[in-house]
C-alpha cells in the first residue's frame, strides 16, 4: 500500500521499552522499598504464588511471607550493596509449605525488585553451572573471533537445547550479521545474512549493554501489568533489569513474522560496548528457568572476556606489525631525499599489511602517486575535502563518493580510501586508495523497507518476509579491517616522523 513507505525506522527508537509496565507469565514482580513495604506488584502474583492476596499494594512484605523468608531475602540483598547486578535465591521455600521458587532481586531507583518464578522440577537435580566450565574451555582453545564464536553457539545450543543459537555481530552503522550459528537441520540457515539497525533499536543496544540476559519464554504469552502503573511522585517503575519485562509488541510481531515461538538473547559486551549478541530461537514457546539463565549469564561472562583476549592479542599482533614496519621504513627512508622514492620504500613495505590498490602521498602541496590513484588535479581537490572528513589521524570509507560527489570522477580508479592525516596542520596526508569491487550483500528482507504502517492503522509493523534480498553494492571498494585500521593509527605516529623529515629536506633543497 502507499503508506508502507513512509516510515521511518527510527521512529522504534522512541519506544520506552524500559517502562512496559507489564511483565511476561513466567514470573511475578514485587517491588518494596526501604522498609520492605510493598510499593509496585504485577496482577500475576496470586497465580505465581499459589495464593490469594487481597491487596498487596502497601502491605509488609513479612506479611505477604514469613518473616524467616524476608530475612533470607534481605541478607542476600548484601550482594546488590556489594555491586553485583542481581542477587539470587534457587528452589527457595517462600511459605514454608514445600512449594519452591526461584527468586532474583535488584536495584531500581529507591526499590528493590523482586522476580519470582515457580520452580519446576528439575529433572534429577542438574548442576547448571558445572556444565559450563568445559564448555567454555572448548572457547577458550579457540584463538580466533570465527572458532570462538562457532564453539560458542555449539555450547550453548548444547546447554539449553533451543533450535538455533546465532552470534549476531554489530556493524560500525549498527546493521549486524549472523557470523556463527548451531541449528536444527531443520531450520533454515540464517549464517551470513545482514540485517539493518532498526531491526535492534538504538534504545534496545543501549539496554542491552547494561543487562545481560533476555527471554521471551512465549511470543504469544499473556502479560500482567505491574499496578500501580505510576508511584506517589507520578513515576513508572524502571524495568531495565527485570528478566521478566515483557518486550515491545513490534518485536513480538517480528518474531512471529519470523516464525519464532520463544526468543533468547545474552549480550556480547567487549570493553563495555555491545558487540554483538547471542540470539537464540526456538519454534515453540520454550521456558529457560532462572538456575540455567544464570548459568547462561556465567557462560556468557566468560565469554566476554575470552573475546576481549583474543581482540587484545589481534591488537597486540598488529602492534608487532607496525613497529617492525617502522623500524624497516626509518633504516630505508633516511637517506632518501625525494617524496617519489620515498613512496616506493612506503609501498613495498606496507603491501603485506595493508591491501590496497594505489597510494598516495602529498606533503607540502607536492604530490606523488603510485598504482590506481586519482590524479593530481583530483587530488587536490580530495585533499580539501579530507581536511574537513578528518576528526581522527585515521579516516576509512570504502565509499568515497558517498561523502564526496566528485569522487565519481575517479570511480574507475578509486573508490574507497583509508587516510592518514601525518602533520598537525592537516593538509599532508597518505592515503590508500582501492579499485570498486561490485558484490552482492544478502539481507534478511528488504533493508530499505524494515517497516511498514498497516492499512487504516497508525502502528509500526516489521518487514512480513525475511526472504534472502539481494542487494548489488556499487561504487564501494571491499571494507577496510579494523586490523588494517588499527595498524594505520599505529603507523600514522611512524609516519608523521618520516614526512617531518622530508618536509624539511624538501625545503631545504629548494633552499
Ligand atoms: C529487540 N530485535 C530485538 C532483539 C533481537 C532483535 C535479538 C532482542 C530481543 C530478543 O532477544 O528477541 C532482532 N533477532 C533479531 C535479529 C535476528 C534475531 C536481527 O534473531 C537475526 C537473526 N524491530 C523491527 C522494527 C522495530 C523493531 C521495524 O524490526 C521498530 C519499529 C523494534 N526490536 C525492536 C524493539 C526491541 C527489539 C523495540 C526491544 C524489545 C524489548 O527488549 O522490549
Amino acid at each position: 500500500d502507499e503508506l508502507s513507505d513512509v516510515v521511518d525506522p527510527s521512529d522504534c527508537e522512541k519506544d520506552p521499552i524500559h517502562l512496559v509496565g507489564r511483565v511476561q507469565s513466567f514470573g511475578c514482580l514485587i517491588a518494596v522499598d526501604r522498609n520492605w513495604v510493598i510499593r509496585h506488584a504485577s496482577t500475576n502474583c496470586d497465580q505465581i504464588l499459589g495464593k490469594e492476596f487481597a491487596n498487596l499494594i502497601g502491605m509488609p512484605l513479612r506479611e505477604a511471607m514469613t518473616a524467616q523468608s524476608v530475612h533470607d531475602l534481605r541478607s542476600k540483598t548484601q550482594l546488590l550493596i556489594q555491586g553485583n547486578r542481581a542477587a539470587r535465591l534457587f528452589g527457595y521455600d517462600l511459605f514454608e509449605n514445600g512449594r519452591r521458587f526461584d527468586i532474583s532481586m535488584h536495584h531500581s531507583g529507591d526499590l528493590t525488585v523482586l522476580e519470582i518464578e515457580a520452580k519446576q522440577a528439575s529433572p534429577g537435580g542438574r548442576d547448571e553451572l558445572s556444565l559450563v566450565q568445559p564448555l567454555i574451555e572448548r572457547v577458550r582453545r579457540k584463538k580466533t573471533i570465527e572458532g570462538a564464536t562457532h564453539e560458542a553457539a555449539r555450547a550453548l545450543k548444547a546447554l539449553t537445547g533451543l533450535d538455533r543459537v546465532m552470534v549476531y555481530r554489530f556493524e560500525a552503522d549498527d546493521s549486524g550479521a549472523v557470523i556463527a550459528e548451531a541449528r536444527e537441520a531443520e531450520m533454515p540457515p540464517y549464517l551470513g545474512l545482514r540485517y539493518p539497525a532498526s531491526d535492534i533499536p538504538k534504545q534496545a543496544r543501549d539496554l542491552y549493554a547494561r543487562s545481560p540476559v533476555r527471554l521471551i519464554s512465549d511470543v504469544n504469552g499473556a502479560t500482567y501489568p505491574v499496578e500501580p502503573q505510576f508511584d506517589a511522585k507520578g513515576a513508572p517503575l524502571d524495568l531495565s533489569q527485570a528478566v521478566t519485562r515483557a518486550v515491545a509488541p513490534v518485536h513480538l510481531e517480528y518474531l512471529r513474522n519470523m516464525e519464532v515461538g520463544a526468543s533468547m538473547s545474552l549480550s556480547i559486551v567487549s570493553r563495555g560496548v555491545l558487540w554483538g549478541l547471542m540470539a537464540c530461537h526456538h519454534r515453540e514457546a520454550f521456558h529457560v528457568d532462572a538456575e540455567k539463565r544464570s548459568a547462561m549469564e556465567l557462560f556468557v561472562q566468560l565469554f566476554n572476556y575470552e573475546l576481549t583476549q583474543i581482540e587484545t592479542d589481534l591488537e597486540l599482533a598488529a602492534a608487532d606489525v607496525a613497529a617492525s614496519i617502522h623500524d624497516r621504513l626509518i633504516e630505508r627512508i633516511v637517506d632518501r631525499k625525494d617524496l617519489a622514492s620515498a613512496l616506493d620504500i612506503l609501498s613495498e613495505e606496507l603491501s603485506d599489511a595493508v591491501g590496497f590498490d594505489g597510494v598516495v602521498i602529498y606533503v607540502n602541496g607536492t604530490y606523488a602517486g603510485r598504482g590506481e590513484v586519482p590524479t593530481e588535479e583530483e587530488f587536490r581537490r580530495l585533499a580539501a575535502h579530507l581536511g574537513e572528513v578528518h576528526r581522527n589521524g585515521v579516516y576509512a570509507t570504502e565509499n568515497i563518493s558517498a561523502q564526496y560527489p566528485e569522487g565519481l570522477d575517479f570511480l574507475d580508479r578509486a573508490a574507497g580510501m583509508l587516510s592518514l592525516s601525518v602533520s598537525r596542520t592537516k593538509r599532508d596526508y597518505v592515503v590508500f586508495f582501492r579499485k570498486e569491487l561490485v558484490r552482492s550483500v544478502l539481507w534478511a528482507g528488504n533493508p530499505s523497507k524494515p517497516a511498514s504502517i498497516e492499512n487504516g492503522t497508525k502502528r509500526i509493523s516489521p518487514r512480513k518476509s525475511f526472504a534472502a534480498w539481494q542487494e548489488v553494492v556499487k561504487s564501494r571498494s571491499g571494507p577496510w579491517s579494523r586490523r588494517e585500521i588499527r595498524l594505520s593509527e599505529t603507523l600514522r605516529v611512524s609516519l608523521m616522523e618520516i614526512v617531518l623529515k622530508l618536509a624539511d629536506e624538501a625545503r631545504d633543497a629548494r633552499q
